[in-house]
């Protein structure tokens, strides 16, 4: 970027003076492996070509002054501390505020900012528009107070830093926007974190497309989300109990990656149906075939197997619709399209209750799933407008960086 771009320009004309930095962070979409973060179980996602700006100049003074280039979204000033008062639930500001309070808990941090943002990612829409937020702040402030950024430990602080919104989520958003690579997806794995990059085969296209249903994780789908992390966490108590007394393992397992590692996924979802019903028993399966399918997707990529990838796609699908319960009747039209279109799976992508569908297809078949999905989705519901912002190939794309503005 230079000082004279577009954002470098908004910058000058709302604090009279050129930025020196700019910070970005991609968002991303979410391959295969859903709700199984926060279970320390892998998921495997790339970074987006559409990311999260700031162009910015740093302060001698503890204060951060953004201002977004939408005007959906207010500006927002606040001091750095290590118990900044939030807005209200669901305000942006609360993410800039994330980044800022956590980085204060842990490190001594007095520096802030004057920034103007713009994102090219649509918002709530299982894209994590809002980690690339509180990534981008973070690494700014990060940089500006010269905290450490290597990726495996500043994603984790990013991750609990995101909580401060009422989210109790997993850390595969924030660890991917900063460490992915360019034409890569990658297998992460929890505690410890680590990223293991895939090259994604040249003629395979990710087609990301929008419902157009706005999935709010900050206001109404926070609840929905935080009762599944809860019940994942019951599911998992009662069934390595059962399995520890029945003498099936050697041991009391605390953590579902101890358990799935000694039990292969059709024995444990049988030993669950003994001890567990109805929602627990659907999230537990839902979970420990979905870690499964993670580690086969793996495979199925390093050999270039678009069908039994994408088959293993459908499949994720119809467990987080029948079990996790957490599609809705556009997503599963958006993927039941997607798939009479040619492609080879589909599926919803990010936490769900709306938001994005992720497909796939190859060079050859990607016209005519996006041709369908145009038709058949998009202009009969009135959404063809703005269409290459609601559907498009995503770029596997690098993770975030942080550097100064060449004038
Ligand atoms: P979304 O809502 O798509 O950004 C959320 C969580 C992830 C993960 C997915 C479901 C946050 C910031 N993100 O992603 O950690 O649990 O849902 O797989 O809470």
């Amino acid at each position: 970027m230079t000082a004279a771009s577009g954002l470098g320009a908004a910058f000058e004309d709302r604090f009279g003076v050129p930025p020196t930095h700019v910070a970005r962070a991609p968002g991303r979409v979410n391959l295969i492996g859903e709700h199984t973060d926060y279970n320390d179980l892998p998921v495997f996602p790339m970074a987006l070509h559409r990311e999260v700006r700031i162009a910015l100049r740093p302060r001698d003074d503890e204060r951060v002054a953004l201002y977004n280039v939408s005007d959906e979204f207010p500006p927002v000033e606040f001091e750095i501390g290590p118990a900044i008062e939030p807005y209200v639930q669901g305000s942006w500001g609360n993410y800039p505020k994330a980044a800022a309070n956590e980085l204060a808990r842990r490190f001594a941090i007095w520096r802030g900012f004057d920034g103007v943002l713009s994102s090219d990612l649509p918002v709530a829409s299982g894209l994590s528009s809002s980690s690339a937020i509180v990534n981008a702040v973070g690494l700014a402030l990060a940089h500006i107070n010269e905290v450490p950024t290597e990726v495996r430990e500043f994603a984790v602080v990013m991750a609990d830093a995101e909580r401060y919104v009422g989210t109790h989520g997993g850390g595969m958003d924030q660890a991917i926007s900063l460490g992915a690579r360019d034409r890569c997806a990658a297998k992460i794995t929890f505690s410890p974190l680590r990223l293991r990059h895939v090259n994604v085969p040249d003629d395979w296209c990710f087609i990301v497309a929008d419902t157009g249903e706005r999935a709010e994780k900050s206001k109404a789908a926070m609840a929905a989300y935080n009762s599944r992390r809860a019940e994942c966490a019951e599911a998992f108590r009662i069934v390595a109990g059962h399995v520890a007394t029945t003498n099936m393992t050697e041991k009391l397992y605390t953590s579902y990656p101890g358990l799935v590692g000694a039990v292969e996924p059709r024995t444990l979802v049988e030993a669950a149906e003994q001890v567990l019903q109805g929602n627990l028993l659907r999230r537990f399966r839902h979970v420990v075939t979905e870690a499964a399918r993670v580690e086969e997707a793996v495979d199925r990529m390093y050999a270039a197997d678009v069908t039994g990838f994408g088959a293993l796609m459908d499949a994720s699908h119809a467990s987080l619709r029948s079990d996790f319960h957490v599609s809705s009747v556009e997503l599963d039209e958006l993927v039941a399209v997607a798939r009479e279109g040619g492609a080879a799976g589909a599926r919803l992508t990010g936490a769900g209750f709306g938001g994005c569908i992720v497909a796939l297809a190859d060079r050859w078949t990607v016209g005519s799933v996006l041709e369908t999905l145009v038709a058949e989705y998009f202009e009969r519901r009135g959404l063809a407008d703005r269409i290459d912002d609601r559907l498009f190939v995503a770029v596997p794309s690098r993770g975030a960086s942080y550097g100064a503005i060449e004038s």
